[in-house]
C-alpha cells in the first residue's frame, strides 16, 4: 500500500515566514494534485516549545546559523520557528487537508531537535510514525514538503531503515541550501530510495 507523507508543510517554511525555504510555496499545487494517487495522506508538523534549544536566541552570542554541540550532537541554530500555537507553526492555508488523516508533531522536546518524521536526532524517542504507517498496511512511502536537505532528508533515511520502499518527490520539495540538497540525493539514492518527478 503507497502513503503520501508531507513533511512540514508550514507557514514559517515558505517566503514571508520565520525559517523561508526559497520557493517553498511553489511545491503547493503539486502537492495537491498528487494527493489522491494515494491510499493515505499523513502530515508532520514541526513544533517547537518557545524556549527549544534549536533556536539561536537559546543561546546568546552565537550567529544564527552556525553549528553548536548540543548534548553530543551537532545543532544548527535557527532563528524561532514553528513555535507551538503559533501562526508559524499553522500548515499553509494552501495545502489541501482533506484527505490528511493523521498529523505527526515533532521537535517538542526543549532539549533536543527532531528533522526526521520518525526519530528525534538522538533516535532516543519514536514518534510513533513507523508503526501508524505498519499498522496502516503501508509498504511504498512517497515523500514531500520542507525543507529538502533537513526535514525531508532525514525523514527519508528513517523511512529506508524502517524497511519502507522509499521514493521522494523531486518536484514536491525546495532546499534551504541547493548544495547540501545535491548530496542529500545521492545519499538517498545510493541507499536505495528512488527520486521520482512529479
Ligand atoms: C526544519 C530546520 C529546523 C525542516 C525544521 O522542516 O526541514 N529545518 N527545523
Ligand atoms: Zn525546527
Amino acid at each position: 500500500m503507497r502513503a503520501l507523507l508531507l513533511i512540514d508543510i508550514q507557514n514559517d517554511f515558505v517566503p514571508g515566514g520565520a525559517l523561508a525555504v526559497p520557493g517553498g510555496d511553489a511545491i503547493l499545487p503539486l502537492v495537491n494534485r498528487r494527493q489522491p494517487d494515494f491510499e493515505l495522506v499523513v502530515a508532520t508538523q514541526d513544533w517547537h516549545p518557545p524556549t527549544h534549544q534549536s533556536f539561536a536566541s537559546q543561546h546568546p552570542g552565537q550567529p544564527l546559523f552556525s553549528t553548536i554541540d548540543l548534548h553530543g550532537l551537532p545543532q544548527v541554530l535557527w532563528p524561532d520557528h514553528c513555535v507551538q500555537g503559533s501562526r508559524g507553526a499553522e500548515l499553509h492555508p494552501g495545502l489541501d487537508q482533506r484527505r490528511i488523516e493523521a498529523i505527526f508533531r515533532k521537535g517538542t522536546s526543549p532539549e533536543i531537535d527532531s528533522y526526521s518524521a520518525f526519530f528525534d536526532n538522538g533516535h532516543r524517542k519514536s514518534t510513533g510514525l513507523a508503526a501508524y504507517l505498519r499498522g496502516r498496511g503501508v509498504t511504498q512511502l512517497y515523500l514531500a514538503g520542507l525543507a529538502g536537505d533537513y526535514c525531508v532528508y532525514y525523514s527519508a533515511l528513517d523511512a529506508l531503515q524502517e524497511g519502507f520502499e522509499t521514493f521522494l518527490l523531486t518536484d514536491a520539495t525546495r532546499p534551504i541550501d541547493a548544495a547540501g540538497f545535491a548530496r542529500a540525493g545521492a545519499d538517498l539514492q545510493q541507499r536505495g530510495a528512488q527520486l521520482v518527478v512529479g
